[in-house]
């Protein structure tokens, strides 16, 4: 198959997913054909059957605003017709399912046909979806999508009641490299973030509102308490500053270690005990993911499709949101319990490899590409 791949190609979760798809269907012998106006931030060498377009946008001075959905319909044209694509599978509804229907339009006006799958993340349909001025495009290009899928039950539900729609909408959950991602013995990093005795919390995300990272220092100042612990923020984004400030406030400037956005982050989650994700909204949770991946027990907010991943007093825990006293007990709870954390890790990584391991997902994403060629 020839496949176009549209994502956003910066360190969001639905890059990461649209990349790894990517490059998973490339070792397959499919031609793969990313657009977008940059290189998707994983594929930093050339990989066979991998193909990148470039979306320029133009900078003509009556355009006071960039006209990147315009610009990536004719990018979307360029290769369906000189690639000679099969199909197009874009990730994020907004722009890019917008941009594949007027291409495919565009395209139907020559007499051909080019189908295109949707891939639904999270805040495309849960918070920026809403949007009343983007809610009716939105839902449009769900309806005119030859396929569409959702990265949790959750989110397929909540697609259908918020658009009050009708469409058959297909669940395929995000899927981890368990090869890559995987428990090990030497833990070479975790020298630089704690002392021999330390234990090591981590949360990694973009440090957007919803992540309510600052949900993690708290939860360190009531663990310190009992244990000596660290924890281990990665990436970078908005709440960053607020995170540091409140480090400050707290007295904990030197328990908060802040390594700002990192590309081998499997050998900085090796090193640690448990994972945090006290978010407000969360579609899936991939970072959590690659946590279990690494035997890592996620304590997790109850929010979105985090249940459908974590499965509570199995592979971690499971807190109401803002609820920092639960989670902070749940931390202690796992981290002076040595036997019942082995069991936890242990789930954690059955559960990544027997449900979400890349091998299982990715023919799924196959099939589904036969299924709507087909009909
Ligand atoms: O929807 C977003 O906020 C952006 C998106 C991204 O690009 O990071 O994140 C969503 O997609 C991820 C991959 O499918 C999911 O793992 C995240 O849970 C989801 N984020 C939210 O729902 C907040």
């Amino acid at each position: 198959m020839k496949i176009g791949i549209t994502c956003y190609p910066t360190y969001g979760g639905s890059g990461v997913v649209a990349t790894e798809l990517g490059l998973a269907l490339a070792s397959l012998g499919h031609a793969v054909h990313f657009i977008s106006y940059a290189i998707p931030h994983r594929l930093t060498r050339f990989v066979e059957n991998i193909y990148f377009h470039e979306v320029e946008t133009s900078t003509y001075p009556l355009f006071e605003h960039s006209l990147y959905d315009l610009s990536l319909t004719s990018k979307m044209l360029e290769v369906i017709e000189y690639e000679d694509l099969d199909l197009m599978h874009v990730h994020y509804a907004i722009p890019h399912a917008v941009s594949a229907y007027l291409a495919k339009q565009v395209w139907k006006k020559s007499g051909k046909n080019i189908k295109f799958i949707t891939t639904l993340h999270g805040t495309d349909i849960t918070l920026m979806g809403l949007e009343p001025t983007f809610m009716p495009l939105v839902k449009f290009s769900i309806e005119e999508s030859d396929g569409v899928t959702a990265v949790s039950r959750f989110l397929k539900e909540k697609t259908l009641t918020n658009f009050n729609l009708k469409k058959e909408i297909e669940v395929i959950y995000n899927f981890i490299d368990i090869d890559k991602y995987r428990p090990v013995e030497e833990k070479p990093f975790r020298k630089h973030v704690a002392s021999c005795g330390e234990k090591v919390l981590i949360h990694t995300s973009n440090f957007r509102v919803v992540k309510r990272v600052t949900d993690t220092i708290r939860v360190l100042e009531k663990v310190k308490k009992e244990i000596p612990t660290k924890l281990v923020l990665v990436g970078d984004g908005p709440d960053r500053s607020e995170c540091e400030r409140l480090a400050r406030e707290l007295d904990l400037q030197k328990d908060v270690i802040f390594l700002g956005k990192q590309d081998a982050i499997e050998e900085i989650l090796t090193a640690a005990d448990l994972f945090l994700m006290p978010s407000q909204s969360e579609s899936f949770g991939l970072s959590a993911l690659e946590a279990m991946a690494c035997g890592v027990p996620v304590i997790s907010t109850s929010v979105g499709g985090l249940p459908e991943l974590v499965i509570h007093n199995e592979t971690g825990f499971i807190a109401e949101i803002g609820d920092i006293d639960r989670m902070a007990k749940y931390t202690i709870d796992l981290l002076t319990n040595d036997k019942k954390y082995k069991s936890f890790s242990k789930n954690s990584r059955d559960r990544a490899v027997n449900s979400f391991d890349k091998n299982l997902i990715v023919p799924q994403y196959i099939k589904y590409y036969e299924s709507v060629l087909n009909s």
